[in-house]
Order: C-alpha cells, then sequence, then structure tokens
C-alpha cells in the first residue's frame, strides 16, 4: 500500500470536551506515524482559506466562526499522519461528515453533534484525498514543521518582521 500523509484537525469542540486523549487513542489503532503536530489560534484568513470551496454554501459563515473556536476554545490542534494507505484508514475512523449519520463506533459518531443553529460540530477534519491533502498540509505547515519532507522544498530569502522573546 502507498505511503500518503494526511491533514488531521482536532476542531474547537474537541479541544473544549476535553477529547484529545480519546481522539489520539482512536487515531493510534490506524498504526501510522504523527510527523508533526501543533496547536494553533485559526485566523479568519486561514478559516477561510481551508474551508474556501464550501464559501458559496449556507453554513460557511457559521463553519468560519466554528473553526475559529468562536462556540468553543480559541484554539485547534493540527497534525499530520502518515504511513501506508493513511488518508483512508483515518476517515474510515473520523466517520461521516455529518455526525448524526456517522456510524456510532466512529469518532465523530461517539463524540459530534449537530446544534440547533445547523452547525455540524464532527470534532475533527480529516483530509479527503492526495491532493486536499497536499493543499491543506502546505496550508497548516511550514516544511520545518514536519519531520521530514513530505513534499518537495526550496530555500528562499524571507524577509518580514517576526516576534521573538523579549
Ligand atoms: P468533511 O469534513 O467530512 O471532509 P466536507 O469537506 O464536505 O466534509 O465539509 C467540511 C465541513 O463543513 C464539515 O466537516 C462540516 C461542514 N458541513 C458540511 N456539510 C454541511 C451541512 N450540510 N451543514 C452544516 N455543515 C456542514
Ligand atoms: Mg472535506
Amino acid at each position: 500500500m502507498k505511503n500518503q500523509q494526511t491533514l488531521i484537525l482536532i476542531k474547537p469542540d474537541g479541544l473544549k470536551k476535553s477529547l484529545t486523549g480519546n481522539v489520539l487513542t482512536r487515531l493510534s489503532e490506524t498504526k501510522l506515524d504523527i510527523i508533526a503536530t501543533k496547536t494553533v489560534q485559526v485566523t479568519s484568513k486561514l478559516a477561510e482559506e481551508h474551508y474556501k470551496y464550501l464559501k458559496d454554501k449556507p453554513f460557511y459563515k457559521e463553519l468560519i466562526k466554528y473553526l475559529m473556536g468562536e462556540f468553543h476554545k480559541k484554539k485547534v490542534m493540527a497534525l499530520v499522519y502518515w504511513g501506508p494507505d493513511a488518508i483512508n484508514k483515518v476517515r474510515n475512523i473520523c466517520g461521516a461528515t455529518n455526525p448524526e449519520e456517522a456510524d456510532s463506533v466512529s469518532i465523530r459518531g461517539a463524540y459530534g453533534r449537530i446544534t440547533t443553529k445547523g452547525v455540524y460540530e464532527n470534532v475533527i477534519h480529516a483530509s479527503t484525498n492526495e491532493e486536499e491533502a497536499e493543499r491543506e498540509i502546505k496550508l497548516w505547515f511550514k516544511p520545518d514543521e514536519i519531520i521530514f519532507d513530505v513534499y518537495p522544498t526550496k530555500t528562499a530569502t524571507v524577509k518580514k518582521k517576526e516576534r521573538v522573546w523579549a
């Protein structure tokens, strides 16, 4: 089976409900390798870019607020999993997009809900295919944040102000 990398996000409802341990335990059933992890405060720019293919949907605005943590905690845990058939292995454990339709033993089936406003609080994001995984991993991680190069890299001089420790 082909080795693949896939982006996982534990969404703000998962963090608020202290589900991180449970979700990572479920994902460890895949025997895949974690090759990157970080916790981030999601800006509107990042959320909008991540879900840009849904921008014409009626639920888009609420979806962006949800990913930014406006309904829970303002943080998301992002991880890259790597190994044989990673994309499908992870998606199978996540379950269907709609948490009410997801298999009850899947992560979304066990822990997700639909709010009265119609937001799918489905705990976890996982890439659907190799093309999506590449776009998403490049959006969420820089090459040096992943323990090996999953895509080709180049060296560029980037001049910008950045915050440092005082
Ligand atoms: P997935 O997250 O399973 O890849 P997707 O890419 O189609 O599903 O949609 C991204 C997110 O958008 C999904 O996790 C929850 C939300 N969403 C999708 N369809 C929805 C709907 N009909 N109503 C409310 N939220 C929806
Ligand atoms: Mg998707």
